[in-house]
């Protein structure tokens, strides 16, 4: 037992605090009913709490050190009054990616905590994935002390100064609050960064050793809140006029909705509908519309569809909402063959400009779109366009009727398994079926499976599918079901996880069941990284060292984790819809392990119907980049 000495003064004062601060319900309320003075003398860690609860921010998760403890300290005695809560993890990218789901899933603005050095160099590492996929999360990391008395433990030994904050910088903004009084500042841009309407991202906090526990004189009221920011659009309408004439007169148009286009489902349709285009999704928006929808062609991309692609292709003129050009969702940068010009919906200039022959419309999508909508309504625009539409509807059906013919196959002999087991295509349908039947959200992994996984899902709403397609982190997607634990609705979710992935972070086998998570993890093991393979072998005609020969029993594994219900979803349909119902049924973490099958059966895949800069691919792709004038 550890033993509890009195308690100091300071951490009695903080507790009263504390206290009325959840009383009142916050720090404002706090200080309009008096519970707390506007100025008070309290310590950088206790002001930082203060200052991220004010702007929504309550929840985090943590893997202390000694570059935390003074901050933990806070957070333990602000937990026992019920003001924040804290969570505490297993390993720091498993909890960046429970961060970017809390916020990417759920809209809550979380604080990961790490100590100085490894950890936070891997909760910087797991960060990527929010800052690819335009997630605001906050990251506070221990910094080396200010005083320089000597190189501290884990700190970047060289005789420079600020190494962390320089290197967060690169991938994020960063503050390093070297100055206690800082926090205000570092606050305000903070709550700019991470709830930045369309260019949001992590903020990174970097906190020295020593000046966590200094005492600062702060006044409450000037902590800054969470932004509100009005919705911009062009001021005039030049330029919405200029867009609905070219698609007026244009015959093939196709809408290009990327992962921006999230959330936007009705101002999407309402344009899509009005100009009478064919909509391509990329891997990250599927849902935005519906999938059932007519105009509705599905992904386009390097790995793509018949359908999406086909679009991609012909369309003469492209209306690009909420996309910056990723390469993989873009067709590395060749997919519109025969575009002629380009009508851009983004709130960011650069994204906006992205493509030459560029129609720029600056602005918030659902402001932009219903107002070019509501022109092209009035002009009839979309009256010239059913030739186009056909010839996209007959592709989308011979899309459909590909997809059914590997969904209908049956378990195929496998050189791994020495059995015959589930085409990965087949198995991972039957998990997204299952998914939309009891109403789950989908979180897909890297790999085959991500691939697949977004060629297959057939949405219709934002926010069914979670695919990590920015930065595609081997182990998002089982990690992202720890951001449940602290939603305040939580949601059942199916991680949809290869065997390769799976183990880069397995971790939330143990904090799932901590925290309480109500989840499935399905494992689609194909006792390989097949998706690498496939490349190395599409490109080079082998594989090289994307697997190993140890079979791992997976049920075993996970079922050795207490709380944790492990089955086995068998090598056929039945066994896996069989395994699926038990799963779901546990009050608590399951996981699935489906063999899959990997080898030279072209109905093992989907597809890739696009082009990608990669490999010895480039020449070509380059050299068909080179001579279009996008
Ligand atoms: C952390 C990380 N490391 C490496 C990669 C590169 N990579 C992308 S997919 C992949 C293989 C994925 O294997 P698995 O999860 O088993 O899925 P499969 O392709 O076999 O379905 C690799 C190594 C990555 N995306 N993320
Ligand atoms: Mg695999």
């Amino acid at each position: 037992m550890l033993t509890r000495p009195p308690e100091s003064e300071a951490d009695r004062q903080m507790r009263e605090r504390a206290r009325a601060i959840a009383k009142a319900g916050g720090v404002e309320a706090a200080l309009a009913a008096g519970g707390v003075p506007k100025l008070v003398e309290i310590t950088l860690s206790e002001a930082l709490v203060l200052g991220l609860m004010k702007q929504g921010v309550r929840k985090y998760f943590a893997i202390f050190g000694h570059g935390s403890t003074d901050l933990g300290n806070v957070l333990r005695i602000y937990e026992e009054a019920g003001a924040t809560r804290t969570v505490n993890c297993r390993n720091e990218v498993e909890m960046a990616h429970a961060a970017t789901a809390l916020r990417w899933q759920y809209g809550e603005v979380p604080a990961v905590i790490t100590s100085i050095g490894p950890g936070a160099m891997q909760a910087f590492a797991g960060s990527l994935a929010a800052a690819s996929n335009g997630v605001g999360v906050y990251h506070i990391y221990g910094d080396e002390t200010t005083y320089g008395e000597g190189y501290n433990m884990q700190q970047v030994p060289k005789e420079e100064q600020g190494l962390f904050g320089r290197m967060t910088a690169v991938l994020g903004q960063s503050y390093v609050l070297h100055t206690p009084a800082a926090v205000r500042d570092a606050l305000r841009r903070g709550a700019l960064c991470v709830n930045h309407p369309y260019r949001a991202g992590p903020f990174y906090l970097l906190l020295p050793l020593n000046t966590q526990s200094a005492r600062l004189t702060i006044n409450l009221a000037a902590l800054p809140a969470r932004p509100q920011l009005p919705k911009l659009a062009p001021a005039d309408d030049k330029e919405i006029d200029a867009a609905a004439q070219m698609i007026a007169t244009a015959s093939k148009v196709a809408i290009k909705a990327g992962g921006g286009s999230r959330g936007y489902d009705a101002a999407v349709r309402h344009l899509a509908e009005a100009a009478s285009a064919a909509v391509v999704l990329s891997p990250g928006s599927t849902g935005v519309l519906p999938d059932a929808h007519a105009q509705n062609m599905h992904v386009g991309g390097s790995k793509g569809s018949i359908s999406g692609n086909f679009a991609m292709t012909e369309a003469e003129l492209l209306i690009v909402i909420g996309s910056r050009a990723v390469c993989q969702a873009d067709c590395s940068g060749i997919g519109y063959k025969n575009a002629q010009a380009v009508i851009n919906i983004n709130g960011d200039f650069a994204d906006a400009l992205h493509y030459n022959k560029t129609v720029a419309l600056v602005g918030d999508i659902g402001a932009v779109a219903e107002r070019l909508a509501a022109k092209l309504e009035a002009a009839k625009a979309g009256a010239n366009k059913r030739i186009f539409l056909d010839a996209c509807a007959a592709k989308k059906k011979e899309w459909a009727d590909y997809k059914a013919k590997r969904y209908a196959c049956p378990p195929l002999n496998d050189e791994a398994w020495q059995k015959p087991v589930l085409p990965q295509p087949a198995a991972l349908k039957i998990v997204a079926d299952f998914a939309k039947q009891i109403d789950a959200a989908k979180f897909f992994d890297a790999g085959d499976v991500q691939a697949n996984g977004f060629q297959i899902v057939e949405d219709d709403k934002t926010g069914d599918t979670f695919t990590e397609a920015g930065a595609s982190y081997m182990g998002f997607a089982a990690s992202a079901l720890l951001g449940a634990a602290l939603a305040d609705k939580p949601r059942y979710s199916i991680a949809f996880c290869g065997d390769g992935s799976f183990m880069m972070n397995p971790q939330i086998l143990i904090d799932a069941v901590e925290h309480k998570v109500r989840g499935m993890i399905v494992i689609f093991d194909n006792r390989r990284m097949a998706a690498i393979s496939g490349l190395q072998l599409a490109q080079y005609s082998q594989d090289f060292r994307t697997n190993d020969k140890v079979a791992v029993d997976y049920r075993t594994l996970a079922g050795a984790v207490s709380g944790v219900l492990a089955v086995s979803g068998g090598d056929n349909a039945d066994s896996l819809r069989a395994a699926l119902k038990s799963a779901h049924a546990h009050d608590g973490l399951s996981v699935v392990h489906v063999p899959v099958y990997c080898g030279p059966d072209e109905r093992g895949s989907l597809g890739a119907w696009g082009e990608w800069n990669v490999g010895n691919w480039v020449e070509d792709v380059q050299g068909a980049w080179i001579k279009q004038d996008l």
